[in-house]
């Protein structure tokens, strides 16, 4: 069997460090709360960690507005603490990742003062443009297009220094970077190489989709306004309602998406050692998708794209047939001999357990783990952590302020994701011994805890543990697959080798016990062991199956 590269088939886990582990007794997670805590990712079995942004920066988005791309940010350590971090981790056989943010800089960042400021040498790092004249109020300007901002509101911000607008399609004080500039372009390698040299092992490149936008010299020196969307027939005249046609998912950001694995490419060949990877963000329909692979012309992109159809396409109100439906969809569209990749959650939206059902959560990993290609799991994934409640006055997140109410922030919040991390049952469920934390601590958290699920004889954790085991077999890292639906509530996934075991999931996503005819399963022979199974199940590992059908429960796997 040919051996596969470590990225290929690792189980990577996603550290938000703001929420992971308080070292220094501030409530805010640290460098240095993960470097005490790496001996959990042995424990879980996960071979590689990649961690939201750890660098300089002023907060308003936690970490994606970065003011020095240099540096790390304060309140997380320094850099003598992330080389020790970096160096444990790499002797423990962790590989780990950092967040790259290409699309934008913090206005607090030099780039974006200097800009503002007219200097020669970055005058054009960001998108500059003039605005309209306002016929109604002089001393006002209009933006140069209807564009809005992921975060509400339009994504043009007067400056009145430079008597011009800025772009940002986030947060006001996220400038988007003018990719245009090759000055910009040079700029990211040598931030990329800059931390390469550090030794890390790859990046999770983010917010890819923005990275270029329509040029005004393709429209007659305008900025083209996007169309508006069906709603907007209604409120045309308020911002909000518009089809990203010139603001996302622009053919021209694949190339510089190319040119950066043509570039770690190179840095591989010349430094040797493990490969490092990137790993792109970004949420477009599957054709743009797979773009972030390569395209026809046999252009290599991105190791691969993150694969959100599990958060985007399927929920708690999805059948046996939308799971198969949307694991065919990713592996049907995926270039031949590419490698896929599969998570339930991430820092932008709401936890699994929570968008599913409690009751799926080990079927959930299960899906995750089984599949071919890399599994990635979310920082509490592994025990079943749920959203946390935040209250308003308690909200944080940019994006909530920014576009909710008191009535409607939790329509956009994604802080309920972010609550900081379950240890034990002690004060602040062992995140930080401080009185308060940056968010509040989620209140199941006594019940819910990683010391707890150690101890207890069946848990999320150990279910997660056996499922990471289990991938070091030849049948899930190099085995072929068969995937199906039984009836509306459960599918298999069937994982077969040559001469090894048959691996085969069973997993019953309905809310009612449902009973299968096993003789369906392709290679699926009895006598079955039961290797693990839900907590809820009355199945335990090691029991054997002789019957010619099964009866699984509500979300059993
Ligand atoms: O989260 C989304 C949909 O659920 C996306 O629209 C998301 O905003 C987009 O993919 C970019 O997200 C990333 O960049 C943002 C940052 O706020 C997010 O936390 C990050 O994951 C801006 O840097």
């Amino acid at each position: 069997l040919i051996e596969l590269d470590w990225w290929q088939h690792t189980a990577l886990y996603q550290i938000y460090p703001r929420s992971f582990m308080d070292s220094d007794e501030d409530g805010i997670g640290d460098l240095a709360g993960i470097m005490s805590r790496l001996e959990h990712f042995k424990d879980a079995g996960v071979d590689a960690i990649w961690m939201s942004p750890i660098f300089t920066s002023p907060m308003i988005d936690f970490g994606y507005d970065i003011s020095d791309f240099f540096d790390i940010h304060e309140e997380y350590g320094n850099m003598t603490q992330f080389e020790d971090l970096l160096e444990r981790a790499h002797e423990l056989g962790i590989k780990v990742l950092l967040d790259f943010v290409p699309n934008h800089a913090s206005t607090e960042s030099e780039y974006f003062i200097k800009s503002e400021d007219g200097d020669p040498e970055f005058k054009d790092f960001f998108v500059w443009a003039d605005g309209y004249e306002d016929p109604e109020n002089d001393t006002n300007m209009l933006p140069p297009s209807n564009w809005v901002s992921q975060f509400g509101g339009s994504a043009w911000e007067w400056s009145d220094k430079r008597k011009q607008f800025y772009l940002h399609q986030f947060a006001k004080e996220q400038a988007d970077f003018n990719f245009r500039n090759q000055a910009v372009k040079d700029e990211m390698f040598k931030i990329m190489e800059f931390w390469l040299d550090k030794g890390v092992d790859g990046f999770r490149v983010d917010a890819l989709p923005y990275l270029i936008e329509a040029d005004p010299a393709d429209h007659d020196g305008k900025y083209p306004d996007d169309p508006l969307s069906g709603l907007a027939q209604f409120e045309s005249h308020q911002l909000g309602y518009t089809i990203p046609l010139y603001t996302k998912d622009l053919i021209e950001l694949y190339d510089v998406v190319y040119g950066w694995r043509a570039f770690i490419d190179k840095y591989n060949e010349d430094h040797g050692g493990d490969t490092r990877v990137i790993f792109s963000e970004g949420y477009a329909n599957i054709t743009m998708t797979m773009l972030y692979y390569g395209n026809e012309d046999g252009e290599i992109g991105a190791h691969f794209p993150f694969n959100f159809d599990f958060i985007t396409d399927i929920s708690a109100k999805s059948n046996a047939r939308d799971f198969v439906y949307t694991i065919l969809k990713w592996l049907t569209y995926m270039p031949y001999g590419a490698v896929a990749n599969w998570q339930f959650g991430n820092h932008d939206n709401n936890r699994m357990p929570t968008r599913f059902r409690h009751d799926m959560v080990d079927g959930l990993n299960s899906v995750n783990m089984m599949l071919p290609g890399t599994s990635v799991t979310y920082q509490g994934e592994e025990i079943g952590m749920r959203d946390g409640y935040v209250s308003w006055e308690d909200t944080v997140d940019v994006e909530a302020c920014n576009r909710g109410d008191n009535e409607t922030y939790h329509l956009y919040s994604r802080d309920p994701a972010r609550t900081p991390y379950h240890w034990d049952d002690s004060k602040n469920a062992g995140f930080s011994t401080h009185t308060t934390t940056w968010l509040p601590v989620a209140d199941d958290y006594e019940e819910l805890n990683l010391a707890k699920q150690k101890e207890d004889d069946r848990s999320h954790f150990k279910v997660y543990q056996k499922l990471t085991a289990l991938r070091k077999e030849k049948t899930l890292s190099h085995g072929e697959y068969s995937i199906r639906a039984l009836s509306d509530c459960t599918f298999y996934l069937v994982r077969y080798l040559r001469t090894y075991d048959t691996l085969v999931l069973l997993f019953n996503v309905g809310e009612e016990p449902d009973t299968v005819v096993l003789n369906r399963i392709p290679n699926l022979t009895t006598p079955a062991t039961v290797y693990v199974s839900s907590i809820h199940s009355s199945r335990n590992a090691g029991d054997v199956i002789t019957a010619d059908t099964l009866t699984l429960v509500a979300g059993e796997a």
